[in-house]
């Protein structure tokens, strides 16, 4: 069967395909109760009935040409024993690393202890139409690392920006090993029949600029490396979220086949400077999709897609839905972007 958002990441077609990052979560009203079928958060990602329902949950509603698999970027820190959590209200809280002390974790299994990703992608795989790709994800080492050694989310992230010079040689051990697991989560989704591999880099615009070839983009071309010398040939999305000029360096090295760019993106300027062998996907500011008039809304739609006409090209957010997101604004969005010509 042929599946749009495949064939646009390698040739430029007459329709554009589309998805919404974090189309899965909380701005659907049946989330909730998806949710709260599990004692918590992780043993939600870990049941494998909850996450094929809840990442067929936005096809009841939206004709798209993608589902991604439901879990989260902090499976990889729970699985190295970083005692995840996820707490209402505040978000993800981890046991903080210390640089230089806390011992790197490099024995564990992520076929294993991730089993449960495996199970549901391989029953996605049968129930899904044809037409739609299955997204397999991870994310990148630095955000990772953020929060391993953050212990949270942070507005600056400062003891992870310090450990880069501080305590150099542990965090280039930290990025190695998150390196392999990451490679690993991919492997484990494609051999599972993912059709694309996405890399969530949320925090890279907190790497110093100086740092930003060796932390955010060589990483991404190692793990990359390494699926491809297993021969897993799957497109692979790239999302440097906010990385502003550095996503030129990023285009050009890390060698994903798309680039997923943020709101704050210029085209234009993306167009002119950005690596044109490879798709882009985005760019939307999902907080147009919260309000009740549709203007600012439908002029950017149309704006993104007469700009990216002749480009390799998949629609979607320049970042995750918000739970204040109007579903029929979501569906007004998917109308313009069918019937555009
Ligand atoms: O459609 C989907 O919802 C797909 C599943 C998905 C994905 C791709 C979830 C479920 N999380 C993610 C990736 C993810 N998780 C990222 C990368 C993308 C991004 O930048 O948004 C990040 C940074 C996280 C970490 C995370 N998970 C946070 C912290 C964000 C921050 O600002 O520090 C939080 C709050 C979560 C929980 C989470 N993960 C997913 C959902 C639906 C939720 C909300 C949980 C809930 O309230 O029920």
């Amino acid at each position: 069967m042929n599946k749009l958002l495949l064939n646009s990441i390698k040739d430029i077609q007459k329709k554009t395909p589309l998805w919404f990052l974090r189309q899965s979560g909380r701005h659907v009203p049946e989330y909730f109760e998806i949710r709260a079928k599990a004692k918590n958060f992780i043993e939600f990602c870990l049941n494998k009935n909850l996450v094929v329902e809840s990442t067929k949950l936005p096809l009841k509603y939206y004709d798209l040409d993608a589902a991604i698999i439901f879990s989260d970027i902090l499976m990889i820190p729970w699985a190295m024993n970083r005692g995840v959590k996820f707490v209402k209200g505040e978000g993800p809280i981890l046991n903080p690393m210390v640089p230089d002390v806390t011992k790197i974790e490099k024995k564990i299994d992520i076929f294993q202890l991730l089993r449960p990703i495996n199970d549901a992608m391989y029953i996605l795989k049968k129930d899904l139409p044809s037409h739609i790709s299955l997204i397999g994800f991870a994310g990148a080492p630095w955000t990772l690392s953020c929060y391993m050694i953050e212990g949270k989310g942070s507005k600056d992230f400062i003891k992870t920006r310090t450990a880069l010079w501080e305590a150099k040689k542990w965090f280039k051990e930290l990025i190695d090993t998150l390196i392999v697991y990451v490679a690993q989560k991919l492997e484990l989704q494609a051999r599972a029949g993912a059709d694309v591999l996405m890399i969530f880099d949320s925090w890279s615009h907190m790497i110093p600029y100086p740092y930003f070839q060796e932390f955010g983009i060589k990483p991404v071309a190692k793990i990359i490396e390494l699926l491809r010398s297993k021969n897993i040939q799957q497109p692979i999305i790239g999302f440097p979220f906010k990385a502003g000029t550095s996503l030129v360096q990023y285009s050009y090295e890390s060698n994903v086949d798309c680039i997923a760019l943020d709101w704050t993106v210029d085209l234009d300027w993306a167009l002119k400077n950005l690596n044109s062998s490879i798709a882009f996907q985005g760019n939307l500011d999902p907080s147009s999709l919260i309000s009740e008039n549709n203007s600012y809304l439908e002029e950017s739609v149309k704006s993104i897609l007469q700009k990216m006409k002749n480009r390799k090209f998949i629609f979607n957010v320049g970042h995750g839905l918000t739970p204040e997101c109007k579903i029929k604004n979501v569906k007004n969005v998917i109308n313009m972007v069918r019937n555009y010509n």
